[in-house]
Formats: C-alpha cells, sequence, structure tokens
C-alpha cells in the first residue's frame, strides 16, 4: 500500500471494526483475567494473557495490568509461569487436561506449585516482559501510581532465570521446550519426528473436551493427543523436574527463543526504568540472537530451523516459528533480509499467494490448510511478523500485513485462526488475542494518522 491514511469510509470500518474486538475482550474478560475463547479455553492461557494485555492496555491500562498481575500470582517458586491457571468455578469436564490431571494442588501436590490456585506444571513462549512493559508505557502515571513495574520485575526476571537455569540443558545457550504445548504452537508439524518416539496414552485413558466445541478437522488428531497426554503425565510424575532427566521430548524453538531474547530487551527497559542495571538483560538478550543464529540459522533453507535436542539435529520442516526471529532488534541485517525473502517466496506466499503469513510451508510435505499450526494463519504470529518488517525497514510491508490482518479479523468473526489462502475461518471465533491485536494495530494506525495531520502531511 502506498498511502495508508484512513479516509472517511475506512475510519468508519475501522470504528466498527474497534468497536467489535472490545466487545469481544469485555465479553471473555472474567473479573480478574480474560478467557482466550469461553467454550473451547475457559480458563487464562500464559502467553494468550500477553497478547491480550498489549490489546486491552488501549482499552483499559488498568485491567491491562491486571491481566498480567493475575497470571504471575500463580507462578511456580522456581520462576516456571504455567501455561494453565484454571479458574474453580469451571467444571473439570469442560476442558481436558483439567486440573485434576495436573495435580499442582491437590494430594501429592508438586513441590514449588503455588498455594491456593491450581495450574498446569508447563510453560508457553515468555511474551510477558514485553507485554508488562508495553503496558507500562500506555499509561506511565498510573502504572508509577500502582507501582506496576515493581510488583512484576522480580517475577519476570524470576521467570527468564528458570528457563536460562532450567531449560538450558541443550548446552548451547538457549532454552527447550519439553512438550509441544510448551511451544504454543501444538501440532506444528515440527514436533512430528521428535513426538513421534513418544509412546501414546491409550486412546480410552482420556477424553477431548476440545472436539466437543470444534470440528475435528481444525484440530490435533486422536494420535498427537494421546501423546501429548503421556508426555505430560511423565513430566507431572517426575514432580515437574528439570535438572538430572533424560526428557522424551526436548526441542529448541526459534519462536520461543526470540520472544525471549525480546522480552529480555524489554526487561532492559523496565530495570531502566526502576533504576537497575540493565546490562545483564541487554547482554543475555545478545547472548540469544547470538546463539540463535550460530546454532539455528539455515542458510539454505531460508529461515531459522528447530533442533531436536535428543539427537542434536535440525528438523528440515519449514515453520513460521523460524521466521520470528525477525523481531529481534539486533538480528544481523543480512540474516533479517533473507526471512524477508522467505516470508515473500513460494514457501510462505506473503504478498503473492497469501495475505497473512501461514503456520507452515505452503510447499510442505504436511501443509494442511484448516489443521491448527500445521498451515493455517494466525493473528499473534502476524502481529509479531508485522513488528519484525517494520523494525527492519520493510515498512510497505507491514503496512500491507497490518491492514490484511484488521480485514482477516474483521472478516472471519475474530476467528482463532483462518485459512491462510481463503481467509475462511477456523477453531473459534471471538477469539481473544485477535481481537487484542486489532485493538493494538488500530491504536497504531490511529496514531500514524495523527502523526501525519500534525506535520501537515
Ligand atoms: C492452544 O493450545 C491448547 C493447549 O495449551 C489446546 O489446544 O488446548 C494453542 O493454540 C496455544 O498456543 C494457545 O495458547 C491455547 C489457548 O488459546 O490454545
Amino acid at each position: 500500500m502506498a498511502d495508508r491514511r484512513t479516509t472517511g469510509g475506512a475510519e468508519l470500518r475501522q470504528e466498527e471494526l474497534g468497536r467489535q474486538a472490545a466487545q469481544i475482550l469485555e465479553a471473555n474478560w472474567q473479573g480478574a483475567s480474560t478467557v482466550p475463547s469461553p467454550a473451547l479455553y475457559p480458563h487464562q492461557w500464559s502467553w494468550d494473557s500477553a497478547f491480550i494485555a498489549i490489546g486491552l492496555r488501549h482499552l483499559s491500562p488498568r485491567r491491562a495490568q491486571q491481566e498480567l498481575e493475575t497470571l504471575l500470582e500463580a507462578q511456580w517458586a522456581d520462576g516456571r509461569i504455567p501455561h494453565i491457571v484454571f479458574n474453580p468455578a469451571v467444571p473439570l469436564g469442560a476442558y481436558f487436561p483439567s486440573p485434576d490431571f495436573w495435580r499442582s494442588s491437590t494430594a501429592g501436590r508438586a513441590v514449588g506449585a503455588p498455594e491456593g490456585v491450581e495450574t498446569s506444571g508447563i510453560v508457553q513462549p515468555p511474551v510477558h516482559a514485553l507485554a508488562a512493559w508495553l503496558v507500562h508505557e500506555s499509561d506511565r502515571e498510573l502504572s508509577r501510581r500502582r507501582r506496576f513495574l515493581e510488583h512484576v520485575w522480580p517475577r519476570l526476571a524470576a521467570w527468564h532465570d528458570y528457563l536460562a537455569d532450567c531449560r538450558g540443558f541443550g548446552g548451547a545457550g538457549l532454552a527447550a521446550v519439553v512438550h509441544p504445548w510448551e511451544s504454543g504452537m501444538d501440532n506444528s508439524p515440527c514436533w512430528d519426528e521428535p513426538l513421534g518416539r513418544v509412546e501414546p496414552a491409550p486412546a480410552g485413558s482420556f477424553r477431548r473436551a476440545d472436539l466437543e466445541c470444534g470440528d475435528g478437522a481444525d484440530r490435533p488428531t486422536d494420535l498427537d493427543y494421546g501423546r501429548y497426554v503421556r508426555l505430560a503425565a511423565q513430566y507431572r510424575d517426575g514432580g515437574y523436574r528439570d535438572a538430572g532427566r533424560d526428557h522424551p521430548f526436548a526441542v529448541e524453538d526459534p519462536g520461543f527463543n526470540a520472544l525471549l531474547a525480546l522480552s529480555e530487551h524489554a526487561l532492559a527497559e523496565i530495570a531502566t526504568e526502576l533504576g537497575r542495571d540493565a546490562e545483564p538483560h541487554r547482554s543475555r538478550a545478545r547472548r540469544l540472537t547470538a546463539a540463535l543464529v550460530r546454532l539455528l540459522w539455515d542458510e539454505d533453507a531460508g529461515l531459522f530451523l528447530c533442533r531436536d535436542v535428543r539427537t542434536g539435529t535440525p528438523v528440515p520442516d519449514r515453520s513460521v516459528t523460524g521466521l520470528l526471529p525477525l523481531v529481534l532488534p539486533d538480528l544481523p541485517g543480512d540474516i533479517a533480509g533473507a526471512l524477508v525473502r522467505t516470508m515473500t517466496g513460494p514457501n510462505f506466499g506473503l504478498g503473492k499467494d497469501t495475505d497473512l503469513v501461514p503456520s507452515y510451508d505452503l510447499c510442505g510435505r504436511a501443509f494442511d490448510a484448516g489443521r491448527y499450526w500445521r498451515g493455517p494463519a494466525w493473528f499473534n504470529v502476524n502481529w509479531l511478523l508485522e513488528r519484525g518488517l517494520r523494525q527492519h525497514g520493510a515498512t510497505g510491508r507491514a503496512d500491507a500485513l497490518e491492514e490484511a490482518v484488521l480485514t482477516a479479523a474483521g472478516a472471519s468473526g475474530f476467528a482463532e485462526y483462518v485459512d491462510p489462502r481463503t481467509g475462511e475461518a477456523r477453531g473459534a471465533t471471538g477469539f481473544s488475542w485477535t481481537a487484542a491485536v486489532v485493538v493494538d494495530l488500530l491504536a497504531r494506525v490511529r496514531e500514524a494518522d495523527g502523526a501525519r495531520v500534525a506535520a501537515g502531511v
């Protein structure tokens, strides 16, 4: 798009889009946090809440702060932020695996699990420090008055330390995920091989609640679920300990580590604001970026690859996780350029075959336009890539992606994910992080328009 100034009609459309997005965030708010989707995911999810706070900050900075605070109150003694914080008012059967499966606070309670709240014992991508910083920036006065950063700072620092200390067992300076759910991209084809070594739990030993809410063709298969259940149960039965364990599934994921590095940059900003030493965070961010480049960058593939820690080998599939390091400000320029070429080339098709970046290689062996993280386009990931493009000077591409996110979100009823070629809604609609990224992008469009008017352009 050559010019993204909003005209009368476009302003109206944006107003309506913003109103709908705000309504979704209002409807999904539970009083102290937001559910991703009331029927499919009726509890609080870790990285969802970070994206939700990033949108909510434009509607209610107070609620955005609370969203993150509620999550951080469920932090474990070792620093991990659990991927789900359960709402005790929701019936056990409404979501699987339910709190009784994770056993964080029932008989035989896991060491270090928080008191008074039930959680899962695995984690999700660390976007929280970035969210906390952006929430702070949206209303510095309120943030200072409530001592928001003072409150979240030690928890965010402990969270990053947990990932460095307990998940750095790959030995090269990156954090490993020990369950596909930890990557946030649950059934990515990148996990097929490492997950294939896991004996699935018998089909009759658990009941999937997700299939009651949606189309089975949009969700992971039963075989994948059997493996997810086996892995989570083994981790639980080992007391959720990381050290000295032979993890049956352990992968270094470029997206997860890029978000950790980005959040270290945010933690450096927070440290500066609080008058603390920011250097340890800047240097950890630099080390993470360097390790990503050294270990996971693949020149021939044109993106970062996941690494199977058990075999020490790269996973050859091209997934959108391998494009996410574009969010890093200190990524070498030639690599950033190569990522943009890959994104717009035949494998991800941006601007040609697709308006949004798909979650998996369009030409890949396992591409499936409708099934969850095996092809569909996701709004949180596209929001991150839009930032990455802008950051590395691909402004025209970033503007077009921003416009595409807004259009696809509105047209799909704020879907959880969409078919990347047609934009058709998949999964749940009225999805919280889709609404949140729309609110955030609309705020930026308004800001850019305001700046142009002020400059008389
Ligand atoms: C999906 O994951 C959950 C398990 O954590 C599930 O399928 O039940 C993923 O898309 C994940 O990234 C997301 O955070 C979660 C809630 O939106 O749903």
